[in-house]
Parts: structure tokens; sequence; C-alpha cells
């Protein structure tokens, strides 16, 4: 015999460890297969849509498992566009598992992760780009990260992409005019104005593809590189900025070997601080591995944190600082700590700002004398950290693009943007030299597709499960 209720999934949706704990069960039987476990005061499969009912739940041998409220939704009135139910029970692990086995002898299935939200996807719910907000969403850890998020959720985002869809179809349309045509000769769209409107839709796609600078750091904290010599202080400032043990500390040069990262909400602003192996040059293959790494956290940090150890020698010290300022461009901020400042005369410390004077006259790089061990001077480095960016957004009301996945698919479309609008200048310059306008309007629908993949349009099973895969059960 079919299983009835073969399409009906269930998972928990609540955290353990809360007073009461929800289990979500969506498909088109999913009312018939909670009553098969619910006795209440009418069946749910007569219930209308948004009613809530109490009522009890019994083991097979008729034992009272659980006081219950479920909640009945109709399709497409609910979260995933089906008939769906939510069952409040109290929040103990023992009774959401056996109400998890009831569900599942009577023929439902455990749903996959993010398998709620792939159903609301598919039924139209919600765009793919607003799938992913839902789990942006629940990870947000600051009013930043939240109001992006939540944008993203109510089709910020997609809107802003159909509007750019739009333009260029309606680009397209005027070319294929053209090569409905092209046997007369005849050149309808004129040019200029077709590169005007690829210029202007390229513009916007730059301007996103621009913001996943600032629309990254505050999704996963501002990139913080702390570099330096080895022995320099690092990891133990990145443990006494997390105020734990998180990097072993030791003064035997080349501890830390491989790069850790951790994230710090520092009033309000996200950081994601990097702990990175000593910079010297080493024999060893796997500390020269670490090396690397660090050069990589450096070059790709928003922020770099140059460790200097005030007990070196100062031609170490100096060349130690030089080599950092030669790898940090215009776009970066660096602050020099000169550290261990607990340990050296007063005249040590000022010979070493003299001698880094030189090193400072670029606008945002700062130095401070520090002691990471002693805690010394760390709360101005905080204090310096959180409003330099603390003005990292909120206020603002542009679209800022967080998901690598999205960023790729601009930057595949703004590259097919880019050989139309130079196409169509060519054919310009020089008509005889002109790229066929059907090579030109197929690059135009690969910049089309490329941007409806953000959206879902076009999606394929592999990008579905990349994406849900990520989620948890229940969501
Ligand atoms: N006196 C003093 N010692 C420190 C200070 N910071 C770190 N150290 C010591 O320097 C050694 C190397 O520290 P560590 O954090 O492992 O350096 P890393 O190699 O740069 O990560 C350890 O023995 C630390 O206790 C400081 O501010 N003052
Ligand atoms: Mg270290």
């Amino acid at each position: 015999m079919q299983n009835l209720f073969d399409n009906t999934i269930c998972a928990p949706a609540t955290a353990r460890g809360g007073a009461i704990a929800v289990i979500r069960v969506s498909g088109l039987h999913a009312l018939r297969c909670v009553d098969g476990i619910f006795s209440g005061r009418t069946s749910l499969a007569d219930a209308p849509g948004y009613s809530i009912h109490y009522g009890e739940i019994h083991e097979a041998d008729g034992t009272l498992l659980d006081e219950v409220v479920v909640s009945v939704f109709r399709a497409p009135y609910s979260y995933t566009g089906e008939n769906a139910v939510e069952i409040a029970c109290h929040g103990s692990e023992y009774i959401v598992s056996r109400i998890l086995s009831l569900l599942l002898a009577g023929g439902a299935k455990m749903a996959a992760p993010g398998e709620f939200t792939q159903r609301a996807f598919l039924h139209g719910k919600m765009d793919l780009s607003q799938a992913e907000a839902v789990a942006d969403v629940i990870a947000a850890q600051t009013a930043a990260a939240h109001r992006i998020a939540m944008k993203q959720l109510k089709g910020g985002f997609s809107s802003e992409l159909a509007g750019m869809r739009a333009e260029l179809l309606h680009l397209a349309s005027l070319m294929e005019l053209e090569l409905d045509f092209s046997e007369e000769e005849v050149e309808f769209a004129d040019r200029t104005q077709l590169r005007e409107l690829v210029g202007n839709v390229l513009t916007h796609c730059e301007k996103l593809i621009e913001s996943f600078h600032l629309g990254n750091a505050i999704k996963n904290g501002v990139p913080v590189a702390i570099v330096g010599n080895t022995n320099a202080g690092k990891s133990t400032l990145l443990n006494a900025l997390l105020g734990e043990s998180r990097a072993i500390v030791s003064d035997i040069p080349g501890t830390t070997r491989d790069t850790v990262e951790e994230t710090l909400n520092l009033d309000g602003v996200l950081f994601r601080f990097i702990d990175t192996a000593g910079l010297r040059d080493s024999d060893d293959t796997i500390e020269r591995i670490g090396i690397e790494r660090a050069y990589d956290k450096l070059a790709t940090a928003q922020l770099v944190l140059a460790m200097l150890d005030l007990t070196a020698p100062p031609g170490e010290l100096l060349a130690s600082a030089q080599n950092i300022a030669s790898r940090v461009t215009e776009d970066q901020q660096l602050i020099f700590l000169l550290n261990k400042a607990d340990v050296v005369p007063v005249d040590v410390n000022a010979e070493a700002r003299r001698a880094l004077s030189p090193l400072l006259s670029n606008p945002g790089r700062q130095l401070y004398a520090i002691s990471a061990k002693a805690g010394v001077g760390l709360e101005d480095l905080r204090q310096t950290l959180t409003t330099t960016w603390r003005n990292l957004d909120t206020a603002s009301e542009t679209t800022l693009v967080t998901n690598t996945r999205h960023l790729e698919a601009l930057q595949n479309a703004a590259n097919a943007l880019r050989r139309v609008r130079d196409g169509l200048g060519i054919a310009d310059a020089d008509p005889a030299q002109g790229i066929p306008t059907d090579l030109l309007a197929q690059d135009l629908r690969e910049s089309l597709y490329h941007l409806g993949t953000i959206v879902g349009e076009v999606s394929t099973d592999e990008i579905l499960g990349n994406i849900f895969r990520n989620f948890c059960i229940g969501k």
C-alpha cells in the first residue's frame, strides 16, 4: 500500500533547552498525519487555516505523552506553502523525540536540513536570495547584520535585481529585433543609446560588487589580522581581546603555525580577529605554509594590527614594521602596537616611536604602546576599533551584498555586460569591425542568466543542495 504521508516531513523547529518546543510538520496530508497521533475536540483535517487547538498526544499503548497546542496552516498560507501543523509541546527532549517517533511511525519523513525553506522556495513563497536570508537572519549577531538580512528577506535585494533584469530584457528585445531583420541590413537600435543602457546596468552591478567588502565585514566581522614577528605577543593579544585562552601562548618561537580566527562583538560591531604565524624565515615546511597564510590574511584584512616587540633589537623592530607597512594598501587600516611596554624603560618606548614616525605619515595609520600580557592600553585599542568601525553602516539604505554566491553571479554578469558594452563601442567606431549583434545578444543573455541565478530563476539541484545543506534541521 502506498504511504499517504510519503511527502510529509517533520522536524523539531526549536533548539533544546527551552520551556516549550515546537515540532513542524508539512506536506499535502500534514493535517491527517498529525490527526493520527493527536486527540483534541475536533479533527485537524476539518480545521480551518490559522486555527489553534488544544489536545493530547498518547503513546501507542494509550499512555499520555503530553498536552500540546497545535497550530494549523492551510496551503498556500503557510511558511512552506503546503498544509502544515506546528505542535507546541513541553520543552523536553524526551517528549520531542517521542512525538517525532510517533509521526515517523505514522509514515512521515524526517526533514532534511533546510527542507522547509527549500519547499517554501519551490512553492514560490520566496525566491532563492530570500531563502538564503532566512539563515542570515537567524545567524545575525549585530543590528547591522540583522538589518541587511531582514532587508534581503523582505525582498529588497530581489526587487533591485528585478529592475536590472527588466532593463536588460528591454535591451535584449531591441537587439533581437535587429537580428530578426538582419537580412535587410537595417540597424533599428541606436547603438549609443544601447551602450548607455548597458552602461547603467553595469555600473549598478559594479556598485553591488563593491558593496561586498562592507557587507561581508558586517555579516562575518571586520577582518582584523594580527601580524608580526614570532614571540611579539600576537597570541597573547588575541586571548586578551577575547578574554579567554584561545590561542597557545609560549615563549617558544613558532608556536602559532596556523591561523586562528575568532569573532568578537565590541560595542555592537562584529570583528573577526585572525591570529597568524610569526613572520620569519623558516626551514620548517609546515611553519612556512603558516607564514604564507599569514601574508594572505594580511592582504585580505581590512585592519592590520602590527605587533612589534619592544624587547627586540631596535633594528629588528623597524625592519618588521617596514615589512608589514610595505604590504598594506591604501584601503587598509594599519595600527602599530609596541608590545611588552611593561618591561622596557620609557626611553626605549620613545626611541621606537621616533624610529617609526615616518611610517605613520599615511592616513589611517596609528601607533599604541601596549602590554598584551598585563592588559595595558587595550581599552584604548578597543575604543579605536569601535569608533572607527561603528560608522560601518547602520543607517545606510543601499543594498549590501553579503553572500559569496551572489558576488560570483554579479561578477559573471558584469563580465558579460562589459563584453556587450565594448562590442557596441567597436561597432560604433568602425561598423566593419563590429561584433555581430547575435554575439552581443548572446552575452546579454548570459548576463541575464547570471543575475537570474541569484533569485533562483535558474537553479540546479547542485546549487540548491549547496545552499540548503548548510541550514539546520527544522529551518
Ligand atoms: N612582558 C611581556 N611579555 C609578553 C607580552 N605579551 C606577550 N608576552 C610574552 O611573549 C611570549 C610570546 O607570546 P606569544 O603571544 O606566544 O607571541 P606570538 O608568537 O606573537 O604569538 C610569551 O612568553 C608571552 O607571555 C607583554 O605585553 N609583556
Ligand atoms: Mg602565536
